[in-house]
């Protein structure tokens, strides 16, 4: 591993998980750099190259404040390092050589082509370090469609998320969780973090590729299991059993559990007016009597229409429907209060504004608010994983080009006149 010896978030996060790790940070817009932002968040050093003056394109998009870095960028991007490199440039094209020779992992995610088109292919990559770690996030993988453009919603698409997302009688459904942007770049993270360990026996860096249609496809492996189970009959726990129709693919389950308990979301009190007043409940064998005996149905603990989870399968929708006559006169944390020292499980539907304002969820740092010096204080989703010996800080993210200076003098060498010359021929 690369030794650490300049300033920012290298030097000042020792005893980290990812300590002394150097992350060649080419990625852009959403997947790369949740992937290479959870690096950092574990310590490693990660300097992101963006092109000058304009840098990552997020910088720009969606603003809620003229000027200054947007949420998207903001958001994705903390305690990263920022150098601005032009790497069409010839001399630009050398900075990047001196980069490639001193990091530990490139991580890109361009269109198909375009880093072999700069003149970085894993190839020369390799001759130039051949232990680095070149991990890439594509659209697609090998095949028909390796030279496409893809963005979170196509990968949804591709993937198998919309085609078993929504109800029976409607349209396919976007979920709003990035399951192909973040989802891909977790799925790269973990390649990334393998392929270090592999290099400490190895002494050799590898290619890792993560294509946003696998990850998603990975993300929707039980739906993947239902298609099979298709063949031998009816899925029963699904919505249109007993009275729907099953095609030849698996069909669009609306709120039904993805797993062997039946679940579905119910109204709540103030469900007339309140978009969020829905919480899911799982019906659990286990817990059957309880649910009975809560809902005012005990007759339903020994009726052997009720009584089995096999008897219940086809008058799911009706059980749910009596559950939320009882749901609909309790207001969802009610709801919970009530139904968690039974064991039921359940699941209020939170809204993004309870979320931001939940207390527990500030206290672990799940949600984090940070201070950025041109657009003040705002919130943003700290590190979701939890380790003891490797707390996370959230950095603010880093100005276009911020630590460009730092970066070419303290890692790469260069004389102060030298990077006047860099910065006049518009290389950096
Ligand atoms: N200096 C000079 N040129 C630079 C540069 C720099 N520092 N950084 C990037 N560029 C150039 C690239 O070399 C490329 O040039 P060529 O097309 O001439 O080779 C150009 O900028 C544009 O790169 P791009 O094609 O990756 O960007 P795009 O906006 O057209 O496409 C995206 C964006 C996301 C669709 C595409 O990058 C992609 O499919 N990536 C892989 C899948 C992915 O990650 N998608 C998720 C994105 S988040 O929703």
């Amino acid at each position: 591993m690369q030794e650490a010896e300049t300033k920012g978030p290298g030097k000042d996060t020792m005893g980290k998980a990812l300590e002394g790790v150097r992350i060649l940070d080419f990625t852009h817009v959403q997947s790369g750099p949740t992937c290479t932002q959870l690096l950092a968040w574990f310590g490693a050093d990660v300097i992101k190259v963006e092109r000058p003056g304009v840098g990552d394109a997020t910088r720009s998009q969606l603003r809620d404040l003229p000027d200054v870095d947007s949420l998207y960028f903001t958001m994705l991007n903390h305690n990263k390092r920022s150098v601005t490199i032009d790497t069409k440039n010839p001399k630009g094209k050398e900075v990047l050589e001196r980069l490639v020779k001193s990091c530990d992992v490139l991580v890109e995610n361009f269109a198909p082509g375009a880093l072999d088109r700069m003149g970085f292919s894993w190839e020369r990559v390799q001759e130039l370090n051949p232990r680095m770690i070149y991990a890439s996030v594509k659209g697609f993988g090998p095949g028909p469609y390796e030279d496409c453009k893809v963005y979170e919603n196509v990968a949804q698409c591709t993937g198998g998320s919309a085609s078993t997302t929504g109800f029976d009688d409607g349209p396919p459904l976007v979920t709003g969780a990035q399951i192909g942007d973040s989802g891909t770049g977790l799925h790269l993270a973990l390649g990334i973090v393998t392929a270090l360990f592999q290099r400490e026996r190895t002494g050799r860096g590898q290619r890792v590729l993560a294509a946003m249609q696998d990850g998603v496809l990975n993300l929707c492996r039980v739906k993947l299991r239902d298609q099979q189970r298709l063949q031998h009959g009816p899925l029963k726990e699904y919505p249109q059993y007993p009275h729907g129709k099953f095609g030849d693919a698996v069909p669009r389950a609306g709120n039904a559990s993805g797993g062997g308990q039946p679940g579905w979301i119910v109204k709540c009190k103030g469900w007339e007016t309140d978009p969020n007043a829905y919480i899911y409940i799982i019906t659990q064998a286990a817990v059957w009597p309880q649910i009975c005996k809560v809902i005012g149905k005990e007759e339903w603990i020994d009726d052997p229409d009720y009584a089995t989870p096999e008897a219940r399968l086809p008058r799911l929708m009706h059980i749910f429907a009596t559950i939320e006559e009882w749901t609909k006169t309790k207001d969802k944390f009610e709801v919970m209060n009530i139904l968690n020292p039974l064991n039921i499980p359940c699941g209020p539907i939170l809204s993004m504004k309870e979320l931001a304002e939940e207390p527990s969820l500030r206290k672990t740092g799940t949600i984090v608010e940070v201070d950025h010096p041109t657009r003040g204080k705002y919130l943003t989703v700290g590190n979701p994983i939890k380790m003891s010996d490797s707390p996370t800080e959230v950095k603010r993210s880093p100005l276009l080009g911020e630590h460009t200076d730092e970066i070419l003098t303290g890692l790469l060498g260069y004389s102060e006149a030298e990077v006047s010359a860099l910065r006049e021929c518009g290389a950096v």
